[in-house]
């Protein structure tokens, strides 16, 4: 495909889990130039690019990937070596994979971020997305504690789509074209300090090489890694728009239509990878996607002309929509369009989508049992616990607590369980939880973006400070099938990295044969319902130095850098890392 305008929003390649037995996606430095000015500078790239390839799958399959972890060691960046450290940036070459939004297992080999791959190892991960996943929009990134900021700011990260079903959606919605938008955040300033507290030396020397964006304090908004670009699109033809805010700040996304004389639309169908029950709900505000979270929208664009998007207060998207004297029938209805493009920039074909065709009302046909709405269901005995949010740097704290590894956890529940969370703060920080979307349930003002009864895993409520002070954001759901431990946390990794993080444990047991909530623990747990080698970490180790990596790797086509060199001493630190555990 020919890109003539260097400009054009571009896509991430899509792999196909379906079809792909397994996926290798590498951990790697890459030197990349988004557009900021200056020099192209070297940043770690999840699976060859910023942002990585989108994977997609359907339902019932089994992700398997293969995680190469081929960044360079640097030992005097580890912090697992002083325990007094372990709440603060470090770590910089370690890593691992978290599949944010599935709705998957946290036991290895799936989707636990207690596991530490070294650089020079490999770790494969068996992720099996049940058969009843809801379809949505998802992403992966590394969340090894520590240097999630650091491998967020630097851009690892990919979209995850779990594919629609055939003939399961409205027509103008199965049509429309599918643009994949991921945006990231880059503060460079912030990004030297996160590497030189982290020690991470290599990085830090690289953003140096940043010179351009002093009038916006070196802070940018990159659309699939491209600075302000520009997409073209075609009067009057709906397409669907997935975005993710691969973000790890303290601000939502803020995307705004600065202008807009193309007369766009956005219709909001799904927040982070849930259908909404009132499709469509216009979204005429300011968007507050959260750092973390995503949202589809239908878009269409009446009129010719240009509307420019801003995002964290800054230009960042300017949507083109030209008019088109191309006069086709529409394959899939015989109906003549005079709005059909030639389009070659995507390879895709727009034959189908409907120019004219207002959308109409829908919701899935059924939600899967994890997200049956539990509005009027009440909390079960003691499944209503707190999350109070507070802090920032060296006081970042979650229930007045730092993050502690092992066999600690904040609360406990069981399998069935109508779980409650009163959540403070969320108007100053992004609270995210693995595993288990849940419901808002009261204790805000609804708006536009956030009504009652909507799903989400990451929520952050920047207006809700003004609007009555201290806010108490309440939230349930069921946990109805995946027992284990559960991570919660702040998705300003800034905070997460700093301790604003937790585990919850989800015993493997129903009621019926004593399974129990309990609140405020902090500390270790034991009894029935514990899922076999979860609350230790030998698994991690066993894996880890089973998949340790052997080959010499030649990079950047000269020198050859044998990782069994690196191998030996990060096993070391690995070691002294469980000791203290
Ligand atoms: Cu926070």
């Amino acid at each position: 495909m020919a890109i003539s305008n260097a400009m054009e929003l571009q896509y991430p390649d899509i792999w196909d889990a379906d079809t792909n037995p397994s996926i290798t996606l590498d951990f790697d430095w890459l030197t990349v130039d988004p557009g900021f000015g200056g020099q192209p500078f070297r940043t770690r790239a999840l699976g060859g690019s910023v942002p990585g390839p989108t994977i997609k799958l359907s339902p019932g399959t089994i992700l398997n990937v293969q995680f190469r972890n081929l960044l360079t060691d640097q030992p005097e960046s580890y912090k697992t070596s002083d325990v007094g450290r372990y709440n603060m940036y470090g770590d910089a070459d370690m890593a691992n994979l978290h599949f944010h939004g599935g709705h998957v297992s946290s036991v290895l080999p799936a989707d636990d971020t207690t596991l530490v791959v070294h650089p020079g190892h490999s770790y494969n991960f068996t992720v099996p997305f049940p058969e009843d996943h809801m379809p949505g929009l998802h992403w992966v990134h590394p969340h090894h504690h520590g240097s999630s900021s650091l491998h967020l700011v630097g851009g690892a990260a990919l979209a995850l789509i779990v594919k629609d079903a055939p003939n399961s959606l409205p027509k103008e919605v199965e049509n429309a074209e599918e643009k994949v938008l991921v945006f990231q955040d880059w503060d460079v300033p912030t990004a030297k300090n996160i590497a030189r507290k982290a020690g991470d030396a290599a990085f830090a020397s690289s953003l140096n090489t940043i010179e351009g964006g002093l009038e916006v304090g070196q802070r940018f908004v990159t659309v699939n890694g491209m600075y302000q670009p520009t997409m073209t699109v075609v009067r009057g033809v709906w397409q669907r728009w997935r975005i993710l805010y691969a973000g790890w700040q303290d601000l939502p996304l803020k995307l705004f239509m600065e202008t807009n004389e193309a007369g766009c639309e956005l219709q909001l169908l799904a927040k982070d990878g849930i259908f909404i029950t009132d499709y469509p709900r216009e979204i005429t505000k300011t968007i507050p996607l959260p750092p973390g979270g995503r949202a589809d929208f239908m878009v269409r664009c009446s009129n010719v002309g240009s509307t420019q998007f801003s995002a964290l207060t800054r230009d960042t998207l300017t949507v083109v929509s030209q008019g088109s004297d191309i006069t086709r029938v529409d394959a899939r209805d015989g109906i003549t369009s005079s709005a059909v493009p030639e389009d070659s920039k995507n390879g895709t074909n727009l034959l189908n989508a409907q120019v004219t065709t207002d959308l109409t009302s829908w919701q899935p046909a059924s939600y899967p049992d994890y997200l049956q709405s539990v509005m009027e269901m009440p909390p079960s005995d003691g499944c209503t616990c707190p999350f109070v949010l507070k802090g920032y740097g060296d006081t970042s704290r979650m229930n007045g607590k730092t993050y502690r590894s092992g066999n600690n956890f904040q609360h406990t529940t069981y399998l069935g369980a109508i779980v409650q969370r009163e959540l403070v703060g969320i108007y100053e920080h992004s609270y995210h939880q693995h595993i288990y979307p849940f419901q808002l349930v009261s204790g805000f003002e609804e708006t536009e973006y956030f009504h009652y009864g909507d799903w989400h895993d990451t929520l952050l409520d920047e207006d809700g400070k003004k609007s009555s002070g201290v806010t108490t954001w309440v939230i349930r759901y069921q946990t109805t099938d995946i027992g284990g431990k559960m991570m919660v946390h702040c998705h300003n990794t800034m905070h997460a990295d700093h301790g604003m993080m937790a585990k919850e444990y989800v015993r493997d047991m129903m009621a019926d044969v004593g399974g129990s909530c309990e609140c405020d623990i902090f500390g270790p747990i034991s009894g029935a319902g514990l899922i076999e080698d979860d609350v230790g970490q030998v698994t991690v180790m066993g894996s880890v130095k089973e998949e340790a990596a052997k080959e010499e790797v030649d990079e950047n086509g000269g020198s050859t850098i044998s990782y069994c060199v690196a191998v030996v001493t990060s096993c070391a630190a690995m070691i002294v890392s469980l000791l203290l555990d």
